[in-house]
């Protein structure tokens, strides 16, 4: 099944001269190493060398021949080898060298790193150059992680049901574990290892306290074992009152003696079983969730309480800035920031505070948080969501990297221009040890892992900008496209050039001009601008696009709620005035009359109106970009893709007949010459149910 292989396609190469180009650089393969992650790099070299060049390579121990690929980390080279490749403090530990040398009058290529995982990210390196048709003469790559904490985040409950999921059931068989190892698990594993995630939280942030007990412990190390030798750690999510549920305390007060010792004990015992296990990532007094502020403490108290549990083992807490507040009842966007923001430097030296790209959740775009750079002595980790929870679940292709890329080259302007979220995250800003990139995983059971082939390109663009968040994603969606299903330019250029669009196109259809949160409740699937009856009025449409009568969009601005105050005063000015703020976040900071002139001079109405027509225009070219590659795809990828961009293509019309028909009501103006009439009427849209709509 090709779907079920991702971007490891490793598909034989047709063109006899690029082939034999590649084998005139390549004729062998040594591996100095046995350990478990080194037989792992040498298999996988063979494997991908075997399928692409079509030829048989064995692996060899010793360097005998002419053009060998030699695979082993430094401590295994000869003082020879290791002179020629020079200095390894050009990488840090996870980093990787890929050079051509002349030894003993023979080229040789050396895939190395100061440790086993950073030979193991060379060669899927090294496999994606030949996999992408690149040059492999002369090679000289010196490549490293520029975060430590590269992780997906899977909201995984118990029972195998997955949060917010749209590709199936969750990976992990809690009733076959710890004895029977799914291969799902191994090519997993494999998967993540080939872009450089190292780390995985195997459960959801609504956290269920079984997980700590010894009986589901014992199947987490079944799964850490395996993830090992692929430089993976695993993590849990923390159940907050876990000392009352499991530990039959009476309470979770994170400063009560009994209740730290609980976490101190519990430690000892993951521990004991998993030597490397990350940690833990909590969510606390959020949505529900217990917390410190449930016994009268703060978010200091709490995370500190865990951190000092799992110090004296190396592990790390991942503390969610995701919260509600009291503060600044009347903006949601407020909040997170207005709570953490005083933390600042409280917090011991293994905690992380992990904050979502956007002030409020996920959507299709979101200026970035303002607590990026705000915090500048407390480590802050980025949370992506990679499943679409608000960007037309499994069933949209839209290409995330473009959106992830946007946030990370935000310039928060906190310590003067070039300060970007991308820095921030890298701790090159703070200058903290502790960095990282979380992605909320779009991984279930479905044969092709993400429901969506192109949801693949998601996940893979994680990892990707996990490991460098300055990447371009245009590259990273030129790489995938060559390493899934092509590598000819005739479909490369139109289908990365509608990767690239699909980011825009969703927000057009959906939310343009800076409108968000206007998904129809609880599962979010489709619009919903008219809702307003939820009992927490931020959950609730209205609260968020505010249409009426005189105009459209939240006033965050000094007229408003002030929100724009949160950012540097370089980034508060271009936010807080209709004139320079750019018109793609008009609507979230701004709240504008419909006869707002835009720049291109029509009325706000009409470019509004325009913007959804322009949103379903840009689907209708992904479908007809799509038709036209057949020749370059296998026809089950082909079929299944083109069957779901016309679900998009009928959804993108929904949004905008039931979002303009909505809006309607409040400009009383008629739609714009250009915008195709609705065919349903506003009452038809609001009456529509979703029995079948995950996450009900
Ligand atoms: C929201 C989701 C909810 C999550 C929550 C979170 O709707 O399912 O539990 O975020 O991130 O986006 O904690």
């Amino acid at each position: 099944q090709k779907d079920y292989k991702l971007w490891l396609q490793y598909d034989k190469k047709t063109d006899a001269e690029l082939v034999s180009k590649y084998l005139s650089n390549v004729q062998g393969i040594v591996s100095l190493g046995n350990a478990e992650t080194s037989k792992i790099a040498s298999n996988e070299l063979q494997l991908g060398l075997q399928n692409m060049l079509g030829k048989k390579f064995e692996i060899k121990a010793k360097i005998d021949l002419d053009k060998t690929v030699i695979i082993g980390s430094k401590a295994l080279l000869s003082a020879e080898i290791q002179k020629e490749i020079g200095n390894f403090d050009q990488i840090n530990e996870e980093g990787f060298i890929i050079k051509t040398i002349f030894l003993k009058g023979k080229n040789q290529i050396v895939i190395t790193g100061k440790k086993e995982v950073g030979v193991l990210y060379g060669v899927y390196n090294f496999l994606r150059l030949i996999q992408t048709n690149k040059n492999i003469k002369n090679l000289n790559i010196v490549d490293s992680p520029k975060t430590n904490i590269r992780i997906l985040n899977h909201w995984d409950n118990l029972d195998r049901t997955v949060e917010r999921g749209y590709a199936g059931f969750s990976l992990w068989n809690w009733q076959k574990l710890p004895d029977f190892i799914d291969q799902r698990y191994i090519d997993y594993a494999r998967a993540n290892a080939s872009i450089g995630i190292n780390g995985t939280v195997l459960t959801n942030v609504n956290a269920n306290a079984l997980i700590l007990t010894s009986q589901y412990l014992e199947k987490v190390e079944a799964l850490a074992n395996v993830f090992r030798p692929y430089g993976i750690k695993v993590y849990l999510t923390a159940r907050f009152s876990a000392p009352i549920e499991i530990g039959g305390l009476k309470t979770a007060d994170p400063k009560d003696a009994d209740v730290a010792n609980w976490w101190k004990n519990k430690a000892k015992e993951i521990y004991k079983r998993i030597p490397d296990f990350g940690g833990f990532l909590v969510k606390a007094n959020s949505e529900g969730q217990p917390g410190p502020q449930n016994y009268g403490r703060d978010h200091v108290d709490g995370a500190n309480m865990l951190a000092d549990a799992v110090a004296p083992f190396g592990g790390v807490i991942m503390w969610r800035a995701f919260v509600y507040s009291e503060h600044d009842a009347n903006d949601r966007a407020k909040q997170a920031y207005a709570e953490f923001v005083t933390y600042d430097g409280k917090f011991k030296d293994n905690v992380i505070v992990q904050v979502k790209n956007g002030a409020i959740d996920f959507q299709p775009r979101e200026p970035f948080h303002p607590m990026f750079g705000a915090m500048p002595k407390t480590p802050l980790m980025m949370e992506f969501q990679i499943t679409q929870e608000y960007l037309g679940f499994s069933t949209h292709l839209v290409f995330l990297p473009k959106l992830f890329q946007e946030v990370l080259a935000s310039d928060t302007y906190q310590k003067g221009k070039g300060t970007t979220v991308a820095k921030v995250i890298d701790g090159s800003l703070t200058k903290t040890k502790l960095t990282g990139i979380a992605g909320v995983s779009n991984i279930g059971n479905d044969l092709n892992w993400t429901g969506h082939p192109f949801a693949q390109a998601n996940w893979y663009g994680f990892g990707r900008l996990a490991w460098n968040p300055e990447l371009d994603s245009e590259v990273i969606a030129d790489e995938w496209l060559r390493c899934t299903f092509s590598n000819d330019e005739n479909f490369i250029k139109p289908v990365a050039a509608m990767m690239i669009e699909s980011r825009e196109a969703v927000v057009n259809y959906m939310t343009p001009l800076g409108l968000h949160h206007i998904m129809d409740t609880g599962h979010h699937y489709g619009p919903g601008p008219w809702v307003s009856n939820l009992s927490r009025p931020e959950w609730n449409p209205v609260y968020y696009h505010k249409a009426d009568k005189n105009g459209i969009g939240f006033d965050r601005s000094k007229t408003g709620t002030n929100a724009t105050a949160q950012y540097a005063p370089e980034v508060a000015k271009i936010f807080s005035t209709l004139e320079t703020c750019p018109e793609k976040d008009l609507l979230w900071f701004h709240h504008v009359s419909w006869d707002y002139k835009l720049k291109n001079g029509q009325t706000l109405w009409n470019g509004l109106a325009l913007k959804y027509q322009e949103g379903v225009n840009q689907v209708k070219n992904m479908q007809d970009v799509w038709n036209k590659s057949a020749k370059y795809v296998d026809e089950d990828r082909f079929k299944e893709v083109q069957m779901l961009l016309e679900i998009q293509y009928k959804e993108a019309k929904w949004w905008r007949d039931a979002c303009l028909l909505y809006f309607q009501q409040y400009s009383g103006k008629e739609l714009p010459a250009g915008v195709e009439k609705p065919t349903q009427t506003l009452d038809y849209f609001q009456s529509l149910k979703f029995p079948f709509a995950p996450g009900n």
